[in-house]
């Protein structure tokens, strides 16, 4: 069949399905896109041709639109997807940090950027970059290391085996992310005839791999002997829809469970073996049994230096891990036993193997005891404050967010001080860990608009509540336009607290006193920083006259400002049944953070400074460095 490279793309893209269990659906709901000389006659032309099979969404920002598309992947636990089309150069590079995230978040996205002509006879077009000793470098090459694919198709023939290899990849769990199918807008635009068979229904099987025997039989062993056993659970005991698994072979086994941030959620809050947050953003419960345990059960986890409390979280000298992974990559962490498997059938395998074995009861009451604690601590702490002319707590304002979306809502957030507020506080309803989205991989600000729209697009009957600071609102709010457009009723909450209060606190605690962390007028250098303690200092004379709540309702959102808890709650409950976004505004007390539980995140201080702060951080720095672990026991 005689069509473009561009529209056979398009048709190919709109017959492929995935399946798991059973269940098969189409993979892509659809295509984001900016226009530009390098895709608006190739691709926009196909799009518009075969709109019913693959649907357009203008976008207005192309990182934020992968944000959307990589919001939409998370929230279908990988079982779909989102294109993502733009024209060469900028709208391209653009992508790039799009494309990291999702690919260090183990999400699928399907990246389409124009490139230059394959021909280089006009070169060098509008927006092309000229290395002067290489005529096959592009600005794409930039995906090169952030993507798990990368092809430049620049014959049409070549785009069989790279769309077939594209969806290889975005659908196999274990090596999914951003794939990026590089696009010289010649190419696109070219005709070629195509096989019919590469536009039949094709259907790719996400089969659950099981575990080998050998490997369960060990971790069962390794299990069966532990006096202090504790599960880690990361996003894949969520992606791979096992957190039933989970709890049923934590009952089965009376063995805790603690959570990363992906993970949050896996087990629903009110368990009495939910240790919650564990790590740097962790709770004291699952920090004080990770300290002791002496096997670690890690499942669908990455380990990354927020669990680990940059290795100090760990400090029984004989502990263990054993490892259930997709890939055998992170099986293999922490000389762990890798179980490379699906992490639903690698559960139910173990719970099997163990079956009438039981953790000692003094290690599950310790935990019950832990988790009872922290329920008070937490209640404590997302308590309103009783003076309502005090500026709110950022942990009262998460309260109000957690009732509001009750066992289903939503909560979306990325960067910031509140991803470590929500990993602790959260309290998670939903049995199927879907009420927790923070996108703690990349740590991305701006993620969270767009990221929240991609969520509600691919679970349109859930309540969605962006969490959103201010510092990260300024970065892409131009997405509200296109949340706007769409109609996705998306409850925003935007948290003003002046500045980064996040990186503020981090730079107090490393002796810098909150040096550029503020929003201000910076002509004059001699203004004062934050004290030691954090005393605010950002008087309202420094504030700057900005108005970001007015800069949403410009922007077409329906706004309403808020100032007490009482009124934030009036208004989550009155946006319900919006049809497009709605922004909160509430300012916050940037210095009343919620504090670090028995834990420590290793952010190197200077060696040398005259400022007597910075070096009582150093040596402060030094001990705690002292705690970090280098795990090298064998199972
Ligand atoms: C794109 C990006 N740039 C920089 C950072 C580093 N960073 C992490 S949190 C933060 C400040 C966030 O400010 P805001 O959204 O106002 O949240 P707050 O810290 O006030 O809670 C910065 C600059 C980041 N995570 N992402
Ligand atoms: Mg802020």
């Amino acid at each position: 069949m005689r069509l473009t490279v561009a529209q056979a793309l398009v048709r190919f893209l709109g017959a492929q399905h995935v399946e798991r269990d059973g269940g098969r659906e189409r993979f892509f709901a659809g295509c984001f896109g900016i226009f530009g000389h390098g895709n608006v006659a190739g691709l926009g032309q196909a799009l518009q041709q075969h709109a019913d099979v693959l649907p357009y969404h203008p976008a207005r920002n192309e990182q934020a639109m992968v944000h959307a598309a990589v919001g939409y992947a998370r929230q279908r636990n990988r079982l779909g997807a989102f294109a993502c089309t733009t024209s060469v150069g900028p709208g391209a590079t653009n992508m790039v940090t799009g494309a990291a995230l999702a690919t260090i978040n183990r999400l699928p996205v399907l990246l389409l950027p124009g490139d230059t002509f394959a021909t280089r006879t006009p070169h060098p077009v509008l927006q092309q970059l000229e290395v002067t000793h290489d005529a096959t470098v592009s600005v794409n090459d930039c995906f090169r290391p952030v993507s798990r694919f990368y092809e430049r198709v620049e014959r049409a023939e070549q785009l069989i085996p790279a769309a077939l290899e594209a969806m290889r990849v975005l659908t196999d769990p274990g090596e999914t992310g951003a794939v990026t199918l590089a696009l010289p807008e010649d190419v696109q635009a070219e005709a070629f005839d195509f096989p019919e068979q590469f536009f039949a229904e094709r259907v790719w099987t996400v089969y659950r791999q099981p575990p080998a025997p050998e490997a369960v039989a060990r971790a069962a062993g390794l299990i069966r002997g532990a006096q202090r056993p504790l599960i880690v659970a990361g996003g894949g005991v969520i992606y791979s829809e096992a957190t039933a698994a989970l709890r049923a072979f934590a009952e089965a086994t009376g063995v805790p469970v603690c959570e990363t941030q992906a993970g949050r959620g896996a087990l629903v809050s009110d368990h009495p073996l939910s240790l919650g947050a564990v790590g740097a953003t962790g709770t004291a419960a699952a920090n004080r049994l990770a300290r002791e345990a002496d096997v670690v059960l890690g499942i669908g986890t990455r380990w990354s230096d927020f669990t680990t409390a940059s290795k100090s979280a760990f400090q029984d000298p004989d502990v263990r891990f054993v490892n259930v992974n997709v890939t055998s990559f992170d099986a293999a962490k922490h000389s762990g036993l890798p179980l490379v498997a699906d992490a639903r059938v690698a559960l139910d395998a173990l719970r099997e193997a163990l079956a009438g074995h039981r953790a000692p009861s003094v290690w599950e009451e310790r935990a019950a005891d832990e988790a009872r604690a922290w329920a008070a601590e937490v209640e404590r702490l997302v308590a309103p404050p009783e003076d309502d002319a005090a500026l709110p707590h950022q942990a009262a304002i998460i309260g109000a967010i957690n009732d509001a979306a009750g066992e289903t809502g939503v909560v979306v957030c990325a960067a910031g001080s509140a991803p470590g507020d929500l990993h602790k506080l959260w309290h998670a309803r939903d049995p199927a860990g879907k009420g927790y989205h923070v996108e703690y991989g990349f740590s991305c600000m701006g993620y969270e608009i767009p990221g929240g729209m991609g969520v509600k697009l691919a679970a349109p009957e859930r309540e969605v509540f962006v969490f959103v600071g201010d510092g990260s609102y300024l970065m892409l709010p131009g997405e509200l336009v296109t949340a706007v457009a769409e109609r996705i009723p998306i409850v925003i909450v935007l948290v003003d607290n002046h500045g980064y209060a996040s990186i503020g606190a981090l730079s107090r605690s490393v002796g810098s006193a909150g040096f550029g962390t503020h929003y201000r007028r910076s002509d004059n250098a001699a203004l004062p920083v934050d004290d030691e303690a954090g005393t605010a200092l950002a008087r309202p004379a420094e504030t700057l006259p900005v108005d970001l709540a007015a800069n949403a309702a410009s922007l077409g959102a329906r706004v309403v400002r808020t100032r007490t808890i009482a009124e934030l709650r009036a208004a989550l409950a009155d946006a319900r049944g919006a049809d497009g976004p709605v922004v909160v505004h509430i300012e916050a007390d940037r210095y009343a953070g919620v504090p670090s539980y028995e834990s420590w995140w290793d952010v190197p201080v200077a060696e040398v400074s005259d400022e007597p702060s910075v070096r009582a951080a150093r040596e402060g720095y030094e001990a705690a460095r002292a705690a970090q672990r280098v795990h090298l026991q064998t199972p």
